[in-house]
């Protein structure tokens, strides 16, 4: 259901995770046609062609689109939620124009195909909290947040008017080993190995009891490979699909982890990031990426967090 032929770039190569989603679309199509961009080179990824890029210069995204005849874009560059909270008006610059400028070339046919991920941070305060739906309430109070819905909005907005093939999925937080993460709500459960490992003990920003949708990188990687290799008739969502994954608290992940690391301690300092959290779903569904791709994820919690601590140690 592919072309392995296609020329593919990853804008944001040498983020969370753009490093791991790379390693695996090189394993499909070959290391040199997917090429690699971010603001600064990347060490991980030493086998595909890097170009130096900021997203917000159109001119030069659509002089490299041209430069490797470019069909499909994943575009991974944005602020998260507790970093674009700090910086307000430059988080929406980034996460709207960047993309803009990469719909406009599909719009335009220069691309064939683009995946943009938007994230649980699209639901709020007065979203139903268990199970959160597909369709429901959604007024999000992050400009993270803001920004991701308005994109969902904007993604089938240029689906149906101009029959751009973009696919989307709405990521709960990301879990993986093989990078850090980069300025999230949801990057206490990344921290939390590696405290685990070096120091047996993990002050955690949001408290005990927060529950929060999470997910292993790796069914992270392989639902995003999935949804773009779908026939574009079974992607019946063009704004974005909820991704259910696992849903734990702190409390709850630090007892699983006590399973392999008896002495691990953890305590609670909340800061600015609990509010964040609060306004988050603590559940999600998943139906219709199930009914639509056939979406199945395989880590729950104890998987997860087995495979976290072997590949850290
Ligand atoms: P990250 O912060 O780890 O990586 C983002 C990358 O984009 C960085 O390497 C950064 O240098 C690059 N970048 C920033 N500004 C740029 C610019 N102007 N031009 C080019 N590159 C630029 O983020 P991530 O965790 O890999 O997330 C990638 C995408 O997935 C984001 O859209 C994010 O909202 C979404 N997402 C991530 C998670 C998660 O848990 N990691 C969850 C939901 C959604
Ligand atoms: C964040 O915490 O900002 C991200 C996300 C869930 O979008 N990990």
């Amino acid at each position: 259901m592919y072309n392995k032929e296609d020329k593919i770039l990853i804008i944001g190569s040498g983020g969370q995770i753009g490093i791991e989603l790379a390693q695996e679309l090189s394993l499909l199509y070959s290391s040199e046609n997917v090429v690699v961009a971010d603001l600064k080179p990347i060490i991980a990824l030493p086998n595909n062609p890097f170009e130096q890029l900021d997203v917000l210069n159109k001119d030069a995204l659509f002089a490299i689109v041209k430069k490797h005849n470019i069909k499909q874009i994943y575009l991974l560059a944005a602020l998260l939620s507790a970093t674009g909270e700090q910086n307000p008006m430059f988080a929406w610059k980034l996460n709207m124009e960047g993309l803009f400028n990469v719909l406009d070339l599909a719009k335009e046919k220069h691309i064939t195909k683009v995946y943009w991920p938007s994230s649980i941070a699209v639901f709020g305060p007065t979203t139903p909290r268990i199970n959160t739906p597909q369709f429901t309430v959604m007024e999000p109070s992050t400009v993270y947040g803001i920004s991701k819905q308005a994109g969902e909005r904007w993604c089938e907005w240029y689906f149906r008017k101009h029959n751009v093939d973009v696919r989307s999925l709405r990521y709960p937080g990301l879990i993986g080993w093989k990078s850090a993460p980069g300025g999230g709500t949801t990057d206490y459960a990344v921290h939390i190995f590696h405290e685990a490992i070096k120091n047996k003990k993990y002050e955690c920003f949001l408290s005990a009891n927060t529950a929060l949708p999470m997910m292993h990188m790796e069914d992270a990687i392989r639902a995003t490979i999935e949804i773009m290799h779908s026939p574009a008739e079974n992607i019946k969502i063009r704004g974005s699909y909820n991704l259910a994954g696992i849903s734990f608290t702190p409390d709850q992940i630090a007892s699983e982890i006590r399973k392999h690391i008896p002495e691990f301690g953890i305590s609670y300092k909340r800061d600015f990031r609990q509010e964040i959290a609060d306004s988050w779903p603590q559940s999600i569904l998943d139906d219709e990426a199930k009914k639509d791709w056939n979406w199945s994820m395989k880590y729950d919690l104890s998987s997860l967090v087995e495979n976290m601590l072997v590949n850290l140690a």
